[in-house]
């Protein structure tokens, strides 16, 4: 009998200069990236942000859908979508971004989801704080992990599972964690979690569990698949490595002039060139962005924009970033840098890691500055 652990094979990495598969082109057609130009937008269009589900979205309804807190709690709870939206309602603007984002460039490459530079996106997420609600079950005192489940189902690299991630207990408290059943302003639609996810701003996409339809409270550390094999920075399987957390700074180039459509590569006009993008980090707020016009030889500071003010706050969103770029025909390599407070910087060589994750490699945007004919 053929069991489900033979279904999918060991993660693999590509031989040198191995194109992308048919099943990596599969999995991007599947999840798509924040097509670049639409960074333009300081809250990222639904229909533009970044997708990632590792199964298939589940048939979920906001009508019967509800949330069990159970485990480790004085009082386990069962709420539907309306108790949920009779708690206290709030509004975050979050950058979210996919842990493998740049994973497709990195040599050898990890073969998964074929990221380059574009799993990211800006929502507003309304929902209602988690950490009142776990108070209320009443947390046990030797409470570890809380364990969130979601209602999707697969199987990954032998492991049958419902998609499941975990936060240790301080996280899971943070004020700023939410339980959101809106993306900006409208009910999530069914590829973003409706009716009910968790939104935790500054961590990468892996912990916002989509389909949330179970919290329990463990004591212990969760050593499932997602937390404990997935989602790690390491060398290879059996170094254990760290767990993949905090979003590292990045800056991206919102794509000047215009695009060749097979190699996308960039034209545009002599002249004054205002380079825009965005820059963000989940560690600690960006505060400086330098730009590269000649291939990284030399950096120059651009100029940070506040955030326009939305509802809600605004410190877990990216910022806009500016650089006047005095364009003289040629061909040139663009790149900014993010630089955060905590001094974490972007590398211009990225070291390697099994998984491709948590790289923030600077982005290389080649382009060439063309006289009207
Ligand atoms: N239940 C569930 N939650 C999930 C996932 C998933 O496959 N199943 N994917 C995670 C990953 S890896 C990312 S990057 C984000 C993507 O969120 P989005 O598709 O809304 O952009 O969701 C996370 N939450
Ligand atoms: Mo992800």
């Amino acid at each position: 009998m053929t069991r489900v652990n033979e279904v999918s094979g060991p993660p693999r990495l590509a031989e040198p200069g191995e194109g992308i598969s048919a099943e990596e082109l599969q999995l991007a057609a599947r999840n798509h990236g924040l097509p670049l130009e639409a960074l333009r937008y300081d809250v990222t269009p639904v229909g533009l942000h970044y997708l990632l589900t590792h199964y298939d979205i589940p048939d979920t309804s906001p009508e019967t859908h509800t949330l069990t807190i159970d485990g480790l709690v004085d009082q386990p709870l069962i709420l539907d979508l309306a108790e949920l939206k009779r708690r206290p309602r709030v509004t975050h603007r979050v950058t979210m971004e996919c842990a493998g984002n740049g994973r497709a460039l990195l040599e050898p490459r990890p073969v998964s989801q074929p990221w380059l530079v574009e799993a990211v996106g800006t929502s507003e997420w309304t929902g209602t704080p988690l950490a009142p609600l776990l108070r209320e079950a009443g947390l046990a005192a030797d409470a570890v992990d809380v364990l969130f489940t979601g209602a999707d189902h697969g199987v990954e690299r032998g492991v049958e599972q419902d998609y499941q991630r975990s936060l240790p207990v301080p996280e899971a408290l943070r004020e700023d964690v939410l339980l959101a059943y809106e993306m900006n302003g409208a009910p999530l639609l069914p590829q973003h979690g409706s009716p009910l996810r968790l939104i935790v701003p500054g961590w990468y996409g892996m912990a916002h569990v989509k389909w949330l339809h179970r919290i329990e409270v463990l004591d212990r550390e969760f050593d499932g698949y997602q937390n404990a094999v997935a989602y790690r920075v390491h060398q290879d399987a059996d170094d254990p490595g760290v767990p993949v957390s905090w979003i590292e700074p990045r800056a991206l180039v919102q794509p000047p002039g215009f695009p060749d459509f097979m190699s996308r590569s960039r034209a545009l006009r002599p002249g004054t060139v205002p380079l825009t993008g965005r820059a963000w980090s989940g560690h600690a707020p960006v505060t400086s962005v330098e730009v590269t016009v000649d291939g990284g030889l030399t950096w120059s500071p651009a100029t940070l924009e506040a955030p326009a003010t939305g509802t809600g706050s605004t410190r877990w969103a990216w910022v806009r970033w500016r650089y006047d770029w005095d364009a003289a025909p040629g061909r040139y390599t663009l790149s900014a840098r993010a630089t955060d407070a905590s001094g974490r910087t972007q590398p211009v060589e990225q070291p390697w890691n099994r998984g491709g994750f948590a790289n923030n490699l600077v982005q290389r945007v080649e382009v060439v500055v063309v006289l009207d004919e």
